[in-house]
C-alpha cells in the first residue's frame, strides 16, 4: 500500500461542501490549510488534458534483447534490470527524426484538448530536451541535436495550448544518488538531498526558465524530502514562475491540485481542482505490441464521468521513438474532438452535476444549466431526471434542433427522447432552468427501473452499520495496470449490515446479483439480502487471494429474485446470518437485473 500511499499525497481541499456529506473520509478529507492558488481557474475550466510519455523507452517500446514486456513501457529499465551504462546507449540512436511539434499542437487542438504535459525526465534520468546540468539528455547523448521541448512548446503557444512539462524529481536510474537504481548503485550510499540539489533542482529550473510561461509542472513519485525540504524546494521553483501549477505528487499534501491514483477516477464528485490520469492504451510509454486502445466512446464516457465528478481528465498518448503517434491514438483523440466539436459546452467550464449518476448516464452543469449525459437511453424512450426542483424553462438536444417534449413533475422533470439519438456514445441534453437547483450529487438513493437492462450500485453507496466499512482495493492485471475499487469491507457479523437506498421507478420482478471478491481468508458463509420483506439467503462463493501485483477476481454471484409490486423507495439490505472473525466479502457492486 506504499504506492498508494504515495499516489494519494493530494492536495488539501478547500472545504467541505455539501456533497461532502456522509462520504467516507478517505474522498473528501484535506487539510484544507492551503490558501487555493490564484491560478487555478483555467485549469479547472480546461477539464481535458493530453499527456504525453516520451522518452529513451519509445524507441524500445517494450523489448529488450529477446524479451518482451507488456504495460508501462516507460519501466523497462527497471523491469529488465539494465544496468545504467548499457541503458545509456539506446541514446546514441535515439533519432525521433519524425517528430513535428506543429502536428503535435494541431492535432491536439482538434482533439480539444485543454493543456498538455510532457515528459522533459522520467525516471530513466534522460533529459527530452536541452539540459545544461545533464549530458544524459537528447542535445548531447543523441544524434537528433535540437531540442524538441522548444518546439513543442512554441507549437502549443501557437494554438493556445497551455504547455507543462511532467518531470520525476526522485527517481533517477541513471544517477548513483537519484532513487530507484539499487541495481548498479548501493542504496546505502545515496544521497538523495545531493541528488535533488544536483540535477533535480537545477533542472527543474532549467524547464521553468528557457520554455516560457508553463501551465505546469506535473510532478511524480516523491521521495528523499522532508515537508519542510519539500516547502523549500517549491518555494525556490515558484519564485521563477509563480502562476505555473504544481501537481500534488510534488509531495506532502503541497502540491496546487489533486491528482489520483494511476487510472482512478474517485467514486463520488470532489470538491477543489482535480485530475484523473489515463493512458490511450496499456501503457504510458511506448508499447509496439500493445493495440488496447480505448475507443473514442470510452473516451467520451470517460471524459464525462469524470467531469461529472468536477475533475478533468488528463488523456495519456505514447509516441513512438521516431516521434510518431501510434495510428489509433491520432485517429480516436480526433474522434474524440469531433463529438467535443457539437458537445463541449457540456464539458468545459462546467462543474460536477448536481443529479447524481443515473441508469441512462450523468450530469453535468453550469450556471442554470443542467446537462444530461445519455449514455445509455431508456427503452420506453422516457428519459426520467429525479431532484429536478428549480423551474425549468427549456429542454433541448445540445448541437440540435430537434424539438423534444418534457414536463416537469413536482419531484422530477421527464424529457420524450427521440426514436434515434443523434450519437449512440453520449448525446448530451441540455436543461435551462430559472432560480436554484439544489445540489443532490451527494444523495445516495439509486434509481431502480425496468427500462434498463440492469442497473450496477456502487457499494460505495451504502450505508455501512457496525464494523462495516468502505475501502479502497488496489492491484494490478500487470505491470503498472493500477485498478483501484471501491469495496464494502470488514463485514463479520449481522450487525456489519449494508443497506442500500433504492428509488424503484416501476414494479416487477429483479434478480439480484452481488459482485464480489472472497479471498482464501474468508471461509464460505451464510448472508442474506432483504428487500420488500422478502429474504435471499445465499452461500458465498470463494474467488482466490489478494496480492497487489494480480488481478482481484470478483464473482456475480445471483442471490435470487425479488417481486416489487409498488414503486417507490425501497431499502436493500446484506448481512451475514451469523457471526464469525473472518470477513463475508469484498463487495463492489449490486446489480439490479430487471427479469424479462
Ligand atoms: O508515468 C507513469 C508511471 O510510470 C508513473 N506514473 C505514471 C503517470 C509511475 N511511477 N511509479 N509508479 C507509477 C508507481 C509504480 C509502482 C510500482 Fe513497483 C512499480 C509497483 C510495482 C512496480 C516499484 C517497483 C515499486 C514496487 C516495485
Amino acid at each position: 500500500m506504499l504506492v498508494k500511499r504515495l499516489f494519494l499525497l493530494g492536495l488539501a481541499l478547500v472545504s467541505a461542501r455539501a456533497i461532502a456529506q456522509d462520504m467516507p473520509d478517505m474522498w473528501t478529507k484535506g487539510a484544507a490549510t492551503q490558501k487555493e492558488h490564484p491560478n487555478l481557474q483555467w485549469f479547472k475550466d480546461a477539464k481535458f488534458g493530453l499527456f504525453i510519455h516520451w522518452g529513451l523507452y519509445s524507441k524500445l517500446g517494450g523489448n529488450w534483447k529477446d524479451s518482451s514486456y507488456y504495460g508501462s513501457g516507460e519501466w523497462l529499465q527497471y523491469r529488465a534490470q539494465i544496468p545504467a551504462a548499457e541503458y545509456e546507449q539506446v541514446a546514441d540512436s535515439f533519432n525521433p527524426v519524425d517528430f513535428d511539434a506543429a502536428q503535435w499542437a494541431q492535432t491536439a487542438k482538434d482533439a480539444g484538448i485543454g493543456y498538455m504535459v510532457i515528459t522533459a525526465k522520467h525516471h530513466e534520468g534522460f533529459s527530452m530536451y536541452d539540459s545544461k546540468v545533464s549530458d544524459f539528455d537528447i542535445m548531447d547523448a543523441s544524434p537528433y541535436k535540437k531540442d524538441p521541448m522548444k518546439a513543442l512548446s512554441a507549437a502549443c503557444k501557437a494554438q493556445g495550448i497551455p504547455f507543462g512539462f511532467y518531470y520525476s524529481q526522485f527517481l533517477d536510474w541513471h544517477e548513483p544518488n537519484g532513487g530507484g537504481n539499487n541495481w548498479d548503485f548501493d542504496e546505502k550510499k545515496k544521497d538523495y538531498l545531493r541528488y535533488y540539489r544536483e540535477k533535480s533542482v537545477p533542472q527543474l529550473k532549467e524547464l521553468l526558465t528557457n520554455y516560457g510561461p508553463l501551465g505546469i509542472v506535473w510532478f511524480d513519485m516523491p521521495g528523499g524530502l522532508t515537508k519542510e525540504q519539500t516547502r523549500q524546494m517549491i518555494d525556490s521553483l515558484r519564485t521563477l514562475q509563480p502562476g505555473c501549477l504544481f501537481s500534488s505528487r510534488v509531495g506532502h499534501d503541497l502540491g496546487d491540485y489533486r491528482d489520483f491514483g494511476d487510472s482512478e477516477v474517485p467514486p463520488v464528485p470532489i470538491p477543489g481542482a482535480w485530475e484523473s490520469i489515463y493512458t490511450h492504451n496499456d501503457s504510458w510509454g511506448f508499447i509496439a505490441h500493445d493495440m488496447n486502445f480505448k475507443a473514442p466512446g470510452e473516451i467520451i464516457r470517460l471524459l464525462s464521468n469524470v467531469a461529472s465528478k468536477g475533475g478533468n481528465l488528463m488523456l495519456n498518448v505514447g509516441p513512438d521513438g521516431t516521434g510518431k503517434w501510434p495510428a489509433y491514438s491520432v485517429q480516436y483523440l480526433l474522434a474524440t474532438g469531433k463529438w467535443l466539436k457539437q458537445y463541449g459546452e457540456s464539458i468545459y467550464g462546467t462543474t460536477h452535476g448536481l443529479i447524481p449518476a443515473q441508469p441512462w448516464g450523468v450530469t453535468t452543469a453550469k450556471k442554470q444549466r443542467l446537462y444530461l449525459h445519455v449514455w445509455t437511453p431508456p427503452a420506453n424512450g422516457m428519459l426520467r431526471v429525479p431532484y429536478m426542483k428549480a423551474k425549468v424553462t427549456s429542454v433541448t438536444l445540445l448541437g440540435s434542433t430537434t424539438p423534444v417534449k418534457w414536463k416537469q413533475l413536482p419531484e422530477e422533470l421527464q424529457v420524450q427522447l427521440p426514436a434515434t439519438l443523434p450519437d449512440t456514445r453520449n448525446t448530451v441534453l441540455l436543461v435551462n432552468y430559472t432560480g436554484t437547483q439544489p445540489d443532490y450529487s451527494g444523495e445516495r438513493t439509486q434509481t431502480v427501473s425496468t427500462q434498463y437492462t440492469q442497473t450496477e450500485i456502487p457499494a460505495i453507496w451504502a450505508q455501512t452499520k457496525g464494523q462495516a466499512q468502505n475501502k479502497l482495493l488496489t492491484y494490478s492485471h500487470y505491470f503498472g495496470d493500477w485498478k483501484h475499487d471501491n469495496c464494502a469491507t470488514a463485514i463479520r457479523e449481522p450487525a456489519d449490515e449494508l443497506v442500500f437506498n433504492l428509488q424503484v421507478q416501476d414494479p416487477g420482478d429483479y434478480k439480484i446479483i452481488l459482485e464480489y471478491a472472497c479471498t482464501d481468508k474468508m471461509p464460505v458463509r451464510e448472508a442474506v439480502v432483504q428487500m420488500v420483506g422478502q429474504q435471499l439467503s445465499f452461500l458465498t462463493l470463494r474467488t482466490g487471494e489478494y496480492d497487489i501485483n494480480k488481478p482481484l477476481l470478483y464473482i456475480q454471484h445471483a442471490a435470487g429474485i425479488v417481486k416489487v409490486t409498488q414503486p417507490g423507495s425501497q431499502t436493500l439490505s446484506i448481512k451475514p446470518m451469523t457471526a464469525a472473525g473472518t470477513e463475508l466479502f469484498w463487495l463492489r457492486k449490486v446489480i439490479l437485473q430487471p427479469v424479462r
